[in-house]
């Protein structure tokens, strides 16, 4: 045995999945990864593990892993693929998407990536490198994912904002500027299951633990929502209304903070107005929230010295989502509950370093004035949605997987898949998204596992490393972090490594100033005045200095600003609860409630017939979306999928529990086994999406079981958001359960 040795990391992508930024220490042995456990001296996590980061040595060393570059030998989906050299895989990845930029135009390339692992800055390189506009979170309808939220806040405040947690200060809890928020709102989230968006979800404990009181909006029974002053159960997708019903109360009663308001807030009258038309009782009668709750929680997040709000996901999948975040916002601006200790901080890359260049400067010099006007012109969706065009860099996934079909304004002819598993987890209208990517003529995925994406579409497969086989950085809010390279797997490579490799081939006059990836490291940590070396020479990680990236009251000492004057970076200067940029993309420039696309409410006829509102996907901290199935320690724990039936309905629909059912509606069925509840209401059905079989046959027809168990063959699209951000109905499916006469689940998960 040889010795063991210890370092320090992060944990960002691949392997763990998750937002995050815990600090983790890697045992290794002769040059392998041996075991992990938190590190105690990290800000962050302070020392604390989840079971997907524990369980690293099985998801490193598995025997599924791709470990070398493959080539597909049978037809499509017949999962022949024999291993070939990187130097041949990157000559057919550079001839692929060569012919399809000569024969049709780099834009008819699409790069595919799924939720913010460490993917934006190495896919939109690659993408940018290559001259393609079209980047695009795929399948994600309405780009329902932080996205609402962030245009929200964008529009009100010019900054995001997150609860605080004291995580900007490096001696967190004991530092005395912080002050412990009196009330938190928990609004759609569920924060020790999923530490979403760069925040780590025990936090919230942490707070209980010194005094914190919480405030919940979910329509199921969680860990949070059981220790809640407050649970407003509201109809899934009412979200909107509740936050109006809100904010009518806090103005009606006078409980806004009026001297911040008279300071630094912009078109409070106008908001006065607009909620006048969400009285308590009609957003009771919407939400199915008692009315008296609305009213108590209101009243104790408005009086509270210091109160924060933390939300998730379903905020953004609501019809309108960034409508709903907007009235949402709105709440932390009329308290005064922005940039001050306990409130709502706000949220800045740590010391300013970026992953990837936002600025229309910095994106000319790098790629070329033509990527600019291709961007503003060409992206998909960027003539749609003012909103796509002006505000994220990203092409609209529901209009490009039509346009794959349509070939409207220009042909679709391939696409690079990193780091999503499109027709495993990803996408609404799973089905449609298999039949139109079908249709292309060039797909490259990297992966670290086959998925059925990769079985059905994948003509070259690139095999991903995990963190402790690659060199990378991050500044998604604090600290500012390095990881550093310490195993390797096989001939795994990073995504930063073959994105690089490649964009270097296909622009090789634009990137001549880079010779390695720790060439770009080093640029983008130019902002914090330091290198990937001197960042690994003290400890690997930094909190923010003093300044735009560090709280509190930057609003006031003019660090919010790019002109240097106090306030905010809007063009009032305020916070604008009646927003212009809203008003200058054409949108209302007020928070509004839309009723979601299916319903009780907006399509009575389908409800008669479908009349369970099927909630899907509220986070297991077992897997992170359709990855994990094939790693035992976390498989053993949740072996099959589950929906959650309330004992009423269950008696409505003869089925008991541990039953096989379908659920069911005019788009299909899929096999679950019940488990009779009381975490959901009557009527409401939840279930964990992501689902399929690595231990069932990866070739077609079967693509590892996917059409027994992938849940959102039967969740809808396209979006119908005004914003075209918003609206996925992940949350808000209509269905009904079905018997499953001839046992064939059983068969299937070998019960
Ligand atoms: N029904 C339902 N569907 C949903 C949701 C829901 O709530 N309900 N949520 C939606 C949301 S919010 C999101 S963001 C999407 C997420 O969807 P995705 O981000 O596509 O999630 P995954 O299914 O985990 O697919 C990620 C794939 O990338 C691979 N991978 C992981 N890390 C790395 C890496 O570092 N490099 C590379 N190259 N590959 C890597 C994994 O092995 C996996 O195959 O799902 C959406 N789908
Ligand atoms: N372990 C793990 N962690 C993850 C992920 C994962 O797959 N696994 N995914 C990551 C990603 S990409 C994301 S976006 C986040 C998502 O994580 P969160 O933002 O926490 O979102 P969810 O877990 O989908 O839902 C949170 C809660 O909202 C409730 N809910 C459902 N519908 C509604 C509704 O209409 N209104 C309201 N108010 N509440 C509702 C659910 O019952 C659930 O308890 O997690 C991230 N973290
Ligand atoms: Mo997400």
């Amino acid at each position: 045995m040889g010795k063991i040795e210890k370092f320090n990391t992060v944990v960002w992508s691949a392997g763990a999945g998750c937002h995050g930024n815990c600090g983790q220490t890697l045992h290794v042995e002769d040059g392998k990864m041996v075991k992990i456990e938190g590190d105690d001296g990290h800000p962050w996590n302070q020392g604390r593990s989840c079971p997907r980061a524990l369980a690293m040595t099985q998801y490193m060393y598995h025997e599924d892993r791709i470990t070398t570059p493959l080539k597909r030998v049978g037809e499509r989906g017949s999962g022949k693929f024999e291993p070939i050299s990187w130097e041949e895989a990157f000559d057919l990845c550079e001839d692929g998407l060569r012919d399809i930029r000569e024969k049709h135009g780099a834009e008819s390339m699409i790069f595919c990536q799924g939720t913010g692992r460490d993917i934006g800055g190495p896919i939109s390189f690659l993408a940018y490198s290559f001259g393609s506009p079209n980047w695009v979170q795929l399948g994600l309808s309405g780009q329902s994912c932080y996205t609402p939220r962030l245009g929200a806040m964008k529009a009100t405040m010019g900054d995001f904002a997150i609860a605080d947690c004291s995580q900007f200060l490096e001696k967190r809890y004991d530092d005395p500027e912080w002050k412990v928020p009196e009330y938190i709102l928990v609004w759609g989230n569920n924060p020790p299951n999923g530490c979403p968006d760069g925040f780590y979800g025990h936090w919230i404990v942490d707070c209980m633990k010194r005094g914190s009181k919480i405030l919940a909006v979910d329509p199921r029974n969680t860990w949070m929502t059981s220790r809640a002053k407050v649970h407003m159960k509201l109809r899934p997708g009412t979200d909107g209304a509740l936050a109006m019903g809100m904010l009518n109360v806090i103005l009606g009663e006078d409980l806004e903070d009026k001297e911040f308001c008279k300071k630094w807030v912009h078109g409070l009258p106008e908001l006065r107005e607009r909620v006048k038309d969400y009285p308590v009782e009609k957003v009771s009668e919407i939400t199915e929230v008692p009315a008296e709750d609305i009213i108590a929680a209101a009243r104790a997040y408005a009086k509270a010295a210091q109160a924060s709000v933390q939300w998730g996901v379903p905020v953004d999948m609501c019809p309108d989502g960034v409508a709903v975040a907007h009235a949402i916002s709105c709440l932390w601006i009329i308290t005064g509950n922005v940039d001050k200790p306990g409130g709502q901080v706000l949220a800045k890359p740590s010391h300013s370093v970026t992953t990837y260049p936002y600025s229309t400067e910095e994106l000319v010099e790098l790629y070329g004035q033509d990527m600019v006007t291709l961007l503003n012109e060409k992206r998909i969706g960027a003539n749609d949605f003012p909103m796509v065009k002006g505000f994220r860099g990203w092409a609209h996934p529901d209009k490009a997987i039509e346009q794959i079909v349509t070939g409207d304004p220009y042909p679709i002819k391939g696409a690079w898949i990193q780091t999503c598993n499109i027709l495993g987890g990803q996408a609404a209208r799973a089905k449609l998204h298999y039949k139109n990517l079908k249709k292309l003529d060039f797909v490259v995925v990297v992966d670290l596992f086959h998925n059925p994406t990769s079985m059905a579409l994948a003509d070259i497969i690139l095999p991903a490393a995990t963190f402790p086989e690659k060199n990378s950085f991050r500044s998604w809010w604090a600290p500012l972090s390095i990881i550093k390279k310490r195993v390797q797997v096989g001939e795994c490579k990073s995504d930063w490594e073959i994105n690089f490799e490649l964009a270097k081939r296909l622009n090789p006059e634009g990137l001549q100033r880079y010779g390695t990836v720790m060439d770009i490291f080093n640029e983008r940590l130019e902002a914090a005045g330091t290198t990937f070396d001197e960042m690994e020479a003290k400890g690997g990680w930094e909190m923010p200095p003093d300044g735009p990236t560090k709280p509190y009251y930057r609003h006031e000492r003019g660090l919010m600003r790019p002109d240097g004057e106090p306030g905010f970076n809007t063009p009032t200067g305020k916070a604008e609860v009646w927003s212009n940029a809203f008003k200058d993309w054409g949108h209302d420039p007020l928070p509004y409630y839309r009723e979601p696309e299916q319903s009780s409410v907006k399509t009575p006829d389908l409800f008669e017939k479908y009349p369970l509102v099927m909630i899907t996907g509220a986070r297991s901290n077992l897997f992170f979306h359709s990855e994990h199935r094939m790693i035992p320690w976390l498989r053993e724990k949740d072996p099959v999928p589950y929906v959650e039936v309330h004992p009423d309905t269950a008696k409505d629909y003869d089925v008991s529990n541990g039953e096989w059912v379908n659920l069911e509606n005019d788009m299909g069925k899929v096999k679950r086994k019940v488990r009779v509840t009381k975490k959901v209401k009557p009527h409401h059905v939840h279930t964990l999406h992501g689902w399929w079989l690595p231990e069932e046959d990866g070739a077609e027809p079967s693509l590892f079981g996917v059409w027994d168990y992938q849940i959102n063959q039967i969740v809808p699209g396209p979006q119908a958001a005004e914003h075209g951000f918003g609206g996925g109905q992940y949350k808000t499916t209509l269905c009904k359960i079905s018997k499953i006469e001839d046992g064939s689940a059983r068969s299937v998960m070998g019960e």
